[in-house]
Order: C-alpha cells, then structure tokens, then sequence
C-alpha cells in the first residue's frame, strides 16, 4: 500500500503514511444545540455561539468527503442521565453559580440542560448522525471517560483519528489528550474546531503541535479534504 499523508503542522500526518478509511474515523465531537444553539447551555452561560456555530459548515465538508469515501464516523454528545447520577456535585455547582437562568440538570429554555433526551442536548440537525454513525454519549469532557469508544475503535480496527466539533479547548482537547495516550494517531482540523473565545482556541491548537506535535498534529478542512482524494 502506497504511503499517504495529509499536509499539516508539524508533521505530515499519519506518521507513519498508513491513511485508510478501513483504520481512520472523524469523530464529531459535542455539535449540540447546548453548545453551539439559541437557548443551549452555551449561551445561557452569557457566550456569543456565533463563535462556536464557525466550525458547523467546514465539518460538514470534512463529513461529506469521508462518508463519500467510506471512512469511520462517530460522533459524541455530552449529556447526564435524567436522574442526574452521573453528574459530579461540583460540576453543577459551578455551571449553577455561573448561569443566570439554568444550570445544568435545570429547566431551560431547550428543555433541562445538558439531559440526555433533551432537546438542548440534541446533536443540531446540519451535523445529524447518518443511520449508522456510532454516537458515543459521555458524561464529562473526554469522550474516553465512562464510554465504550476505546472498544469500539478497537473492534473496529482504528488507528488514526481525525478531531474535529466544540468546544477546542475542552471537549476537543481532553479527547485528543485521552486518545493520543491510548496510542491512536490524532490530527485537529483547526477550521473544523471553534471555542467560546477566539483566544483558546488559538492556544489550544499551539499546544497540540509544542515539542514535535506533543498530542498529534493540526491540519484544516481543505488540506484534509485534498489530502484523501
Ligand atoms: C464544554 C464541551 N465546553 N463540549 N463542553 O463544557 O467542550
């Protein structure tokens, strides 16, 4: 098999030149209404979700080339169960102390915030999971965190992953750090990412590619695109 890469920073990725779509996968991570809609979580927290909505369009064609060309797709959704057993006490305490109307588990205006089932937490309907795209639900920020996505990439024979979806500097960040030390071979598509401020987003794509690409490397929407053709 003829070595492949895509042009990124500060290496050409994979490493190793192995791209296929048999052991690569995008995975979308938190394109819900709570982090990116009118009404969600996000906003609700006093953000301006133009800044997170940036990334919607360049994911959808990051999405569209994969599914064409048969590539793994996942994506996840940060929510709690309804009874709120998996939410940490502390978490809510915060997102309560810091919202002016709801916090989390509360009644808001896309329904009970960050509640799997609810409206809010919903994955938006530009970036909705096709019929048979594994969604991963977790209740934290990395999507390795009490989730079978580790053993699902296994079964499925992943070995690189492609990130991409909100929030850069959280969601996006605490994944890529939890799968690079699994071993899997990450790039960030930086376009494909957006922050709730422009400031963290930046740093948070610095730090992926600090001492030769310390958690993997940083491409964008259009050189990925290229790059699998
Ligand atoms: C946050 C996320 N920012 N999906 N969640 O709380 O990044």
């Amino acid at each position: 098999m003829p070595e492949k890469y895509i042009k990124s920073d500060p290496y050409p990725w994979p490493y190793n030149g192995d791209l296929r779509p048999q052991n690569t996968a995008l995975i979308v991570i938190d394109m819900q209404t709570d982090f990116c809609g009118k009404g969600g979580y996000i906003e609700l927290l006093g953000y301006d979700i133009s800044l997170t909505r940036v990334c919607i369009e360049p994911i959808n064609n990051v999405l569209a080339a994969m599914r064409e060309a048969g590539f793994h797709i996942l994506h996840t959704r940060e929510g709690h169960r309804p009874d709120l057993a998996d939410l940490p006490a502390n978490k809510r305490w915060r997102s309560r102390k810091f919202s002016t109307i709801a916090g989390i588990g509360d009644a808001g205006p896309c329904g009970r915030v960050l509640v799997r089932g609810e409206p809010g937490w919903d994955i938006i309907p530009e970036l909705y999971p096709k019929p048979g795209e594994t969604i991963i639900d977790k209740p934290g920020k990395g999507s390795f965190c009490a989730t079978d996505l580790d053993l699902i990439l296994r079964q499925k024979g992943i070995a690189n992953i492609v990130l991409t979806g909100i929030t850069t500097d959280v969601c996006v960040h605490t994944t890529m750090r939890e799968a690079n030390d699994r071993g899997y071979e990450c790039v960030l598509l930086e376009d494909c990412c957006a922050a709730t401020a422009r400031a963290n987003h930046d740093a948070a794509v610095n730090m992926v590619k600090m001492q030769n690409g310390v958690f993997g490397a940083v491409s964008n929407s259009r050189d990925f695109i290229k790059g699998i053709a």
